[in-house]
């Protein structure tokens, strides 16, 4: 039996690598610093899991930015437009140009669109591929990487995503061909990558191809089959662990079944349900089973018992030499270390289990299964059972008043009280707002300072007056501001928050924060994900005295801002002990209470931001109903509380809404911003078509990038939004909310809105 870990943090324990990047990038510290810090980072990552005792242990699962971005680069797929910049410059100045950008010395270069890694909060760079794509071998990252790990005498396992997923996972740029059509081309730089880790002296290679957790055509089946004979042909003696992860094999399991592979992986948590039909299979002869027993996307300890009956079942019908045991997926999206976690409630904490003490469970789990009666492994079990029911008992997990909440919930409870078209008249009346009324998303510049100040109360260099009255100054120079460029719907800025889901879980019961349970978003981005622990509920007013603060300084209205249930959601870690939909209600019950809070405190329009909806979606269409059925329900059991006259608006990110419109419909919400300047409206088709009734705010402005939009340009798109939408119900705002801007852009673009709107409106006045 063998033990294997499928990749590790990487942005360091301390977030050092996310420090010397920004450093880097602020040109503070060499391209030889950069170096230094990560291979720090990876020696640390290593010692690590040789020490927990993994008996292979992924390398080339590092990445300065990201993975996908790294086999872009590695197989040569880079786009175009960063050819001149390529024969310029360093390879780590391509690489982050191709991640970031580059707006410099005569330069205009966009970055890679970034998505979403499957259904995780972890965001990938999406290569492009061109009709005409050629690949070739450019660099040696996985190569070097090897070989520094084989010098620590490290048993090293290159890991390396998979050709189809590759191309499956890009953008075709043209039309008149498809990505996969490009896997003649690929295979000979890929076949390259594996023969010189071959030569370096790698036997086990890990092969992700986390597609086959997607519904595929028959098409793409086959070159699963072709792919992987090939490779198999040109490596007889290569071996190769074939991963996938996020949800079942699916019916792609024959397939998978039937290629020419070593080993398979099977991840467990999110597909316990499939390790009878593979053990039943007859294909299943001569490969080795990867058990991805612990949980690689959530922080709960591995319950034993129930690992131990997957693995006593393997061993069965595999024997123990075939069984691997393994993480579900890799480990990039768990927090590195509990031991840091000095201020966690030590009840909690005993049910908690981060990167590091995952590959302990992985351990201790393989000399549970080998040497069952060893007095070390009772010992390790009784512990484990001692927690697992602790957990299962505790007071701080289940509170009645909350389960009983949600039994008496009523079909009313779901809906408005009147209909879209009553409200929208009674709205008019009492909100008084212009044709195009113009406003902001949420947040304004999360600058530096403000950041300070927060980190100063934490560590008590400021005290809770000094910091509400800093607070109270920003607060109140953004609404002034805001009046004095004529912005309709104001908003207050959110300067008391750190993160738009954290700052919720901070204060609501059932949930608890970490100091240092960072996780990667995206490049040096981190978000802090809160653990939802118990049932929930709102023990305080969370965001009522700044929106009243607000509202008492401003002349015009300002919303409210909330995080909504499915958001809150998505972006923490969940109980496993009960279903998602039920924690998603518990959640929405909490938003709604304090929605009827802002209501009673004068609070007239109220924002309920759900920008995870769609992520959230399950990998496979089958299981979309449900999903969307219960997500969407949650969202309206946190919004429909309020009188008719109270507007609600939504926020989503990923505009991408055609195949679920008739959901986002049923949200029902009075106003709804989204993302659509960089489609140039496009996405509102599938509002168009399935004439949505309700009013739109489409984003008329790309907030990832300083640049600055001029006001003719807005004055177009919206032009081109009414193509699509009713004159009377278009909103104006930016694509998303502004924390990530600076100041100065912010100002200069929001000034050429308001202005937009004016010349709009006296256009149609005009015409009128
Ligand atoms: N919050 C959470 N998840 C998210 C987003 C969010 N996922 C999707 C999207 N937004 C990701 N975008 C970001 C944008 C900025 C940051 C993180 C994710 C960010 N993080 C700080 C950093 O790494 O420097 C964290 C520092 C801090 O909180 O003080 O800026 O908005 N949950
Ligand atoms: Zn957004």
């Amino acid at each position: 039996m063998q033990t294997h870990n499928l990749g590790y943090p990487r942005i360091g324990s301390q977030r050092e690598l996310k420090k010397a990047e920004e450093l880097f990038w602020a040109g503070k510290i060499s391209e030889q610093d950069l170096e230094d810090v990560s291979l720090q980072i990876k020696i640390s990552n290593w010692e690590t899991q040789k020490h927990a005792g993994i008996d292979w242990i992924p390398v080339n699962d590092f990445s300065l930015y990201d993975q996908v971005l790294d086999l872009s680069v590695l197989v040569g797929a880079v786009p175009e437009r960063f050819k001149k910049l390529a024969a310029q410059k360093s390879s780590n100045e391509l690489y982050f140009a191709m991640a970031r950008g580059y707006q410099k010395e005569g330069f205009d270069l966009k970055p890679l669109e970034m998505t979403k890694w499957f259904d995780t909060n972890y965001h990938y760079l999406v290569p492009e591929f061109t009709k005409s794509q050629t690949f070739s071998l450019s660099g040696d990252k996985p190569f070097r990487e090897f070989e520094e790990a084989q010098k620590l005498g490290i048993q090293a396992k290159p890991v390396l995503l998979g050709p189809i997923s590759y191309l499956l996972l890009g953008k075709e740029k043209e039309e008149g061909f498809s990505s996969i059509d490009l896997l003649d081309k690929l295979l000979p730089t890929y076949t390259a990558i594996l023969k010189k880790l071959q030569d370096l002296g790698a036997t086990w290679i890990q092969i992700d191809e986390p597609c086959l957790a997607l519904d595929l055509t028959a098409e793409v089946k086959v070159k699963y089959q072709e792919v992987y004979q090939r490779l198999h042909t040109a490596f007889p003696e290569l071996k190769i662990i074939l991963a996938n992860y996020f949800d079942c094999y699916g019916d792609n399991l024959d397939i998978a079944l039937s290629l020419p592979v070593d080993a398979l992986h099977l991840d467990l948590v999110r597909c316990p349900s499939q390790l009878d039909d593979i053990l039943a299979h007859p294909a299943l002869a001569h490969q080795a089973l990867s058990l991805g027993l612990v949980d690689g996307r959530n922080i709960w300890k591995n319950n034993y018992e129930n690992s131990l009956t997957y693995i006593r079942k393997a061993i069965e019908k595999l024997g123990k030499e075939k069984v691997w045991l393994a993480p579900s997926c890799s480990l990039l999206h768990t927090p590195y270390d509990l031991d840091l976690e000095i201020q966690l409630d030590p009840e909690l904490k005993d049910w908690l289990s981060f990167g590091k003490q995952k590959l302990d469970e992985l351990q201790e789990l393989k000399e549970i299964a080998i040497l069952p009666d060893a007095e070390h492994s009772l010992e390790y079990l009784k512990q484990n059972e001692q927690s697992i029911a602790k957990k299962a008992l505790s007071k701080k997990v289940h509170n009645k008043e909350v389960k009983n909440a949600l039994i008496s919930l009523k079909a009313s409870d779901f809906k408005r009280k009147a209909e879209f078209t009553s409200r929208q008249k009674i709205q008019k009346e009492k909100l008084q707002l212009p044709l195009f009324p113009t406003t902001t998303i949420g947040s304004f510049p999360q600058t530096k300072e403000v950041r300070l100040l927060r980190s100063k109360l934490k560590k008590g260099e400021l005290s809770q007056e000094q910091y509400d009255a800093e607070i109270e100054k920003a607060t109140t120079e953004v609404i002034h501001w805001q009046e004095e460029i004529g912005l309709d719907v104001l908003v207050h800025g959110e300067f008391e928050r750190n993160d738009m889901v954290e700052y919720f879980g901070e204060l609501l019961d059932g949930f608890a924060f970490t100091q240092h349970g960072w996780v990667q978003s995206y490049g040096s981005r981190c978000v802090k994900p809160p653990i939802i622990f118990g049932d929930v509920s709102r023990p305080v007013d969370m965001t009522v005295k700044w929106s009243v603060f607000a509202q008492k300084i401003a002349k015009r209205q300002v919303k409210g801002m909330l995080t909504g249930p499915v958001t809150i959601l998505q972006w923490s870690f969940v109980r496993d002990d009960q279903p998602r939909s039920t924690t998603a209600f518990q959640i929405a019950l909490a938003i709604r209470e304090e929605v009827l809070a802002l209501e009673k405190a004068g609070i007239q329009i109220i924002q309920i931001d759900e920008p995870a909806i769609r992520e959230g979606l399950p990998l496979r269409k089958k299981d979309w109903d449900n999903y969307l059925t219960w997500a969407i329900e949650a969202f309206r059991l946190s919004s429909s509380g309020v009188e008719d006259q109270t507007q609600v608006h939504t926020h989503m990110c990923y505009s991408e809404f055609n195949d679920i419109i008739s959901h986002i419909a049923n949200m029902d919400a009075d106003v709804i911003t989204i993302e659509t300047s960089r489609s140039e409206m496009e996405l509102l088709g599938a509002f168009k078509d399935f004439r949505y009734p309700n009013e739109i705010g489409p984003g008329v402005y790309d907030i990832h990038s300083p640049r600055v939009p001029k006001k003719e340009e807005i004055i177009d798109l919206i032009q081109k939004a009414m193509t699509y939408l009713p004159e009377d119900n278009i909103w104006i705002n930016p694509d998303c909310g502004l924390k990530t801007r600076q100041w100065e852009e912010t100002k200069a673009a929001l000034i050429n809105m308001v202005e937009a709107a004016k010349v709009l409106r006296s256009q149609v006045l005009d015409t009128a």
